[in-house]
């Protein structure tokens, strides 16, 4: 298990380097170009320029999130080929500068969502959430405005300004694209990039939909145990693997993150780990990383990290606000950093006992 924490480079995080580096037990870091486009190559000299910077802090990269899959593969235009051609000859040059592991998702036109950037809870914090009312209330079509209202200035990976100004573009463009076929584009895709993938050892590890349903009428392909398991097989590869991410699977609360893990195990390159907290089947909100917080069991699924062998990257999640701090939602220093600090402690804590045995 490495632990990491999630860094949007310079320029685009109001945490530093420096700052992560203090972290006790963070060696690493998940990194980005933020500012290439999907479908862009990334060039070796640039992948090389970002890893210098992380590694005159003394830190590593430890994976890459995302390299984004363009709307044009998800849909399968004419353009998709060229896209993937930039895809591989990206994963070539990652494999290049020695990173061998990728996150991204397959999700239409949209990252994860939520509906409040800075819900106030009763401690003072404030944390992102999730109504369904809210969502069922909004008008794609006026999206754009009602994001920039929520995320003061701040940009949402996914929910980028010059997507955003082509939604109604994007939404008819997505059409006729189903489950169904949305699945077969993630299966083409994935072909497609098997050979670079083996070539340099590079894990792909798919990020779950989230919320894990269906909204504003677009498909979700990776929403629980059983599509996790039919994208698994389809290509059925060690390369082709999932980014396990408690908050976005567990926005179900069908979703039992332990069987998850269990069916899964041996392709789980990579570790979200956060709680949420439910405070009824149409609402939840995040929550502190400890159990007692939120909803879900954070030992249990560390535990079952550890029992399945799990040897990836892990990373804490989106983390609250607290202490003034002001930075991009979800991704301030101090709570990721008690995150990261706390799933440490679990972890060693499952490894002395496992090895007391
Ligand atoms: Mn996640």
């Amino acid at each position: 298990m490495e632990m990491t924490l999630r860094w949007y480079g310079p320029g685009y995080d109001t945490v530093t380097l420096e700052q992560i580096r203090q972290i006790p037990g963070v060696h690493g870091v998940i990194t980005t170009l933020y500012d290439k486009q999907a479908g862009e190559l990334w060039t070796q000299e640039e992948i090389h320029k970002l890893k210098t910077t992380v590694e005159e802090a003394g830190l590593k990269i430890m994976g890459i999130e995302s390299v984004n899959v363009s709307d044009d593969i998800k849909i399968g235009t004419a353009k998709r080929d060229e896209h993937i051609a930039n895809y591989i000859k990206t994963l070539e040059n990652l494999g290049k500068e020695d990173i061998h592991m990728v996150c991204y998702n397959f999700m239409p036109v949209f990252d994860w969502t939520r509906t409040e950037l800075a819900r106030v809870r009763a401690d003072g914090s404030t944390v992102l959430a999730y109504n369904q009312d809210t969502v069922d209330k909004l008008d794609p079509d006026h999206m754009k405005e009602s994001v920039e209202a929520m995320s003061n200035g701040f940009i949402m990976p996914g929910w980028e300004p010059e997507r955003l100004d082509k939604l109604k573009e994007l939404f008819d463009k997505y059409k006729d694209v189903d489950e169904k076929k949305l699945f077969e584009n993630l299966v083409y895709f994935l072909e497609a990039i098997g050979p670079v993938c083996e070539k340099y050892d590079i894990k792909m590890g798919i990020h779950p939909d989230d919320p894990a349903w269906p909204i504003f009428g677009l498909p979700r392909i990776i929403t629980g145990k059983e599509s996790i398991m039919k994208m698994l097989k389809a290509v059925d590869k060690p390369y082709n693997g999932i980014t396990l991410c408690t908050g976005s699977l567990g926005s179900n609360q069908h979703n039992e993150i332990l069987e998850i893990i269990e069916a899964a195990k041996g392709r789980i390159p990579f570790a979200h780990v956060r709680n949420l907290k439910y405070n009824n089947p149409r609402d939840f909100e995040e929550a502190a990383h400890l159990s007692s917080d939120g909803s879900m069991d954070m030992y249990k699924i560390m535990k079952k990290l550890y029992d399945t062998g799990f040897d990836g990257v892990i990373r804490p999640d989106h983390g609250r606000m607290i202490w003034g701090e002001k930075a991009m939602p979800g991704y301030g220093l101090y709570d990721r950093a008690l995150g990261a600090y706390y799933l440490e402690g679990l972890w060693e804590a499952i490894d002395k006992n496992a090895k007391a045995e």
